[in-house]
């Protein structure tokens, strides 16, 4: 497995990671939607960021109900993105730019209109019958995007199981026939040259082979539409075996698996586990801190529990921004939105572990109003008012004050954020104080510095700084964030050199104390290093 050289790494760990939702990317044949050849025309945008790899949102044929989440045919590149040729001149020019392809692998569920169901719904003798989950008798599980998970089919009068949409039905794990079909999907693409795959809602793939009702419960964000604990429709423990088997196809290609653990608990330790002893998954996400209130205390807390549950052969990542979820500077930036937005970053780009970039995080994208009529996500429909959906966070990228913000030349699938003018690549391209070039300045520090991509991670002992500010050593650097608007000042071991400071200020401090302004962020080693 070819290490990272300076750090002896595998590349999954040492890399930064950007997530493009395909779709809102950039255009480039002018019907309002992101595509490949626009991605590609990007690249330059990315290695110059910093980039190491990018994960795309699902770019494979799908009748779209569920943007692409609802995949019909693994191995064809949708027409709205562009073609097979497309996709080989992407992989090509990235690979050129030392940038590596990662792809969505939906396999929780596949289309209603996925060759495989059209088959096993025709009947039910037909050999693929069982690669859904079929049943005469309903259970009480339930969909995510509401309602009961069981739709009743005319054919043959049973009814089907979906996690999600009813046009998203449910494979069925526990048919071996089904495992191998999937890894032929990968392996398809990993023979060509991708580097991994994000796994979409890899906690759900097995369900309880008895049916049993989930019991009544409340999680701690009790959703109206949905008051049980998941433990028969989710979190089997079939799961961890099937991870391993499938990290030892990853491994032969040097390839990644990235899992998305959709978790109601909200609990760290469940992403973990998925890890297993560094045998399971490469990398799987931890969205906890998504739903965590600005307050170092706080961050704190879901870090320890998050790296404290992770083996130690095992590996981190960090993610603040996604495609199903406020964008962060939205969740925070009520106040103080730039230097907040300074402070997320210099987390996200030295905590230990893989960091996850959101498209349009590294310039502050915030999320946009979308009007009713406007919505086009199946969950914003169904829930409006009550749930804004996810289409707020998957606006245009914000390339220029140009006419739709330089995305599209035609009328976007979704609402620029009007915000544009003032919020795009091109002005913090021509700023050295921008928040672009400060995300900039970090992935180079990450290159320049292998603790922030290999050291442990020591969080400063309780009481040993103020309450309002999180503190952490990698190696011999020590960072400090300043979660308050107020001034605040630490204790450090020794005279200190300031090495980047979200407050552009690059001194060193003799007095063995670093003072903080409000909502700075400082990353700083000993001078007695000397490097
Ligand atoms: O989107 C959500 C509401 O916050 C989440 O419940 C989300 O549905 C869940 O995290 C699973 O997400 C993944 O699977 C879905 C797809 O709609 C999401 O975009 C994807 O990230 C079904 O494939
Ligand atoms: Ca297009």
């Amino acid at each position: 497995m070819p290490m990272n050289s300076d750090t002896n790494q595998p590349w999954w760990q040492s890399s930064v990671i950007y997530q493009i939702y395909p779709r809102s990317f950039q255009d480039s044949n002018g019907d309002g939607i992101g595509d490949l050849p626009g991605i590609t025309r990007r690249l330059d945008y990315l290695q110059d960021l910093g980039v190491d790899a990018i994960w795309l949102s699902p770019i494979f044929r799908s009748p779209m109900h569920d943007f692409g989440y609802d995949i019909s045919d693994y191995r064809a590149i949708d027409p709205v993105f562009g073609t097979a040729n497309d996709f080989k001149h992407l992989l090509r020019e990235a690979d050129h730019r030392r940038i590596r392809i990662i792809l969505d692998g939906v396999f929780n569920h596949t289309s209603d209109e996925h060759p495989w169901f059209r088959e096993s719904r025709s009947s039910t003798d037909n050999p693929r019958r069982d690669w859904y989950i079929w049943r005469r008798k309903r259970n009480n599980w339930r969909s995510i995007f509401g309602g009961p998970g069981w739709e009743k089919d005319d054919a043959t009068g049973e009814y089907y199981f979906h996690s999600f949409l009813t046009q998203q039905p449910d494979l069925n794990w526990h048919n071996p026939a089904v495992e191998s079909a999937v890894v032929d999907e990968i392996r398809y693409w990993l023979d060509q040259g991708v580097s991994g795959y994000r796994l979409d809602v890899i906690n759900f793939f097995f369900k309880d082979a008895g049916f049993r009702n989930n019991p009544f419960g409340l999680g701690p964000t009790p959703r109206p539409y949905d008051l049980q604990q998941h433990i028969y429709d989710r979190n089997r423990p079939e799961l961890h075996d099937l991870m391993k088997r499938m990290r030892s196809v990853f491994d032969e290609y040097d390839a990644m698996m990235v899992g998305e653990i959709f978790s109601e608990t909200r609990d760290a330790r469940l992403a973990a586990s998925y890890l297993g002893a560094g045998d399971q998954l490469h990398l799987s996400f931890d969205f906890s801190l998504m739903y965590t209130p600005w307050d170092a205390r706080r961050f704190e807390a879901e870090l320890r529990t998050y790296h404290d549950a992770i083996h130690p052969d095992a590996w981190p990542c960090t993610v603040l921004s996604n495609h199903d979820q406020p964008r962060s500077l939205t969740r925070f930036g009520k106040r103080d939105a730039d230097r907040r937005a300074r402070v997320m970053a210099v987390l996200l780009m030295t905590v230990r572990g893989t960091p996850f970039l959101y498209y349009g995080e590294e310039i502050g994208m915030t999320d946009a109003r979308i009007r009713r009529r406007q919505i086009v996500d199946p969950l914003g429909k169904r829930y409006w008012p009550f749930h804004p959906g996810r289409d707020p966070a998957r606006t245009p990228m914000q390339w220029s004050a140009g006419e739709h913000a330089g995305f599209t030349t035609a009328q976007p699938w979704l609402p620029v954020h009007p915000g544009y003018p003032h919020t795009n690549v091109d002005s913090q391209l021509q700023d050295g104080d921008s928040l672009l070039a400060f995300t900039r300045q970090l992935t180079r520090l990450r290159r320049e510095h292998p603790e922030l991509r290999a050291a442990g991670l020591e969080f400063a002992e309780s009481g040993t700084v103020p309450p309002d500010v999180l503190a952490y050593r990698r190696g011999d650097m020590n960072i400090f964030l300043n979660f308050s608007h107020r001034n605040q000042s630490v204790a450090v071991a020794g005279p200190q050199s300031i090495i980047l400071s979200s407050r552009q200020r690059t001194e060193t401090e003799m007095s063995g104390q670093i003072p903080l302004q409000p909502c700075e962020a400082v990353i700083c080693r000993p001078i007695a290093t000397g490097r």
